[in-house]
């Protein structure tokens, strides 16, 4: 039995699909987990898996010197962190909740003046994946902290660190959460289009995984050329790209699918040809998309 104050303890706040995968992780990695949820029904599960369901705001986070949160939003956590206001001295936050830079440089403003520590966190990965290396965890906040905290994070998953500044993981998490949607819902689109004809969409997703392979050197090329300001074409010049749009645009049309993401891009396009860039590649639209 390992003496009491040597005894890994955490308190989790917060038990929905992604706070109860955190803190089933803990409890099986030997941490005396403690457990709170607003509707304290979601305990009972995790107190049958071994935590310690703590229906009282406060002694939930008495309990321990760790706290990790995990709640829809950070709304909600704002509403949760006010009830412990002053009686947090010691605590170290670690938010694993979805949010802004905004709100993760607020909350470690916040825990400072508490004479409390934050590390803000992100998730990229689903419930299940949690405990695994396919969780990817982003952090950010003071390197001292960090360090500390690193043996509990890295119980949770693959984990990358940001560096001091709070808002940095978040800064990433939302860049990658919207490329992802960005994708994801071009993807849907194009599932229609197939779909009407008679396409099958299993075999069609495994030729898009397979093209997909091929955006992460494009990605690295764009990103060259726009430090460089050439632009050397990609997907060909532009003004060959703007052609094939054209049909693609009305091909969309005639099988009543959505056209306005395409035309913003056709628009872009248009936009930078008539600039006189016709000659140079997908990458160059950037030009067009900072503060006009
Ligand atoms: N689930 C997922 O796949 C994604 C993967 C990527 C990261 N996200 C983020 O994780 C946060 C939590 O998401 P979740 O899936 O656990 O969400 P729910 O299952 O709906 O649980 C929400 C919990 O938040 C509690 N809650 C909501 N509002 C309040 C409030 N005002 N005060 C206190 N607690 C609140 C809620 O409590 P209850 O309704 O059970 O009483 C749940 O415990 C989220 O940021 C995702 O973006 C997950």
């Amino acid at each position: 039995e390992t003496p009491h104050n040597k005894r890994k303890s955490v308190t989790v706040l917060g038990l929905g699909n992604m706070g109860a995968a955190i803190a089933h992780t803990f409890i099986n990695q030997g941490y005396d987990t403690v457990v709170w949820n607003r509707n304290a029904e979601k305990c009972k599960p995790l107190v049958e898996a071994g935590g310690a369901g703590i229906e009282i705001l406060i002694e939930a986070v008495a309990a321990s010197k760790q706290v990790v949160i995990c709640l829809l939003n950070n709304t909600a956590v704002d509403e949760v962190l006010k009830q412990v206001a002053g009686a947090v001295a010691g605590k170290v936050f670690i938010n694993l909740t979805s949010g802004t830079p905004a709100q993760a440089r607020d909350f470690a403003e916040w825990a400072e003046k508490q004479n409390a520590s934050y590390i803000d966190g992100k998730i990229l990965a689903d419930p299940i994946d949690i405990g695994t290396a396919k969780a990817q965890l982003l952090f950010s906040g003071k390197p001292t902290v960090f360090d500390a905290q690193y043996p509990l994070l890295e119980k949770l998953g693959a984990i990358t660190y940001y560096g001091e500044d709070a808002g940095a993981a978040a800064v990433d998490f939302l860049a990658q959460v919207a490329i992802g949607y960005e994708f994801l819902i071009g993807f849907l689109h194009t599932l229609q289009l197939v779909d009407q004809e008679g396409v099958d969409l299993a075999a069609f997703a495994h030729r898009v995984a397979g093209t997909l392979q091929g955006y992460g050197p494009l990605l690295s090329l764009m990103v060259n050329e726009i430090k460089l300001g050439t632009y050397q074409p990609d997907l060909g010049p532009l003004q060959v790209q703007a052609a094939m749009f054209d049909d693609l645009i009305n091909h969309r049309k005639s099988k009543n699918v959505e056209t306005l993401r395409m035309q913003e891009i056709k628009n872009l396009m248009d936009r930078r040809i008539a600039n006189g860039h016709g000659a140079q590649g997908f990458s160059s639209l950037f030009e067009l998309l900072g503060k006009q």
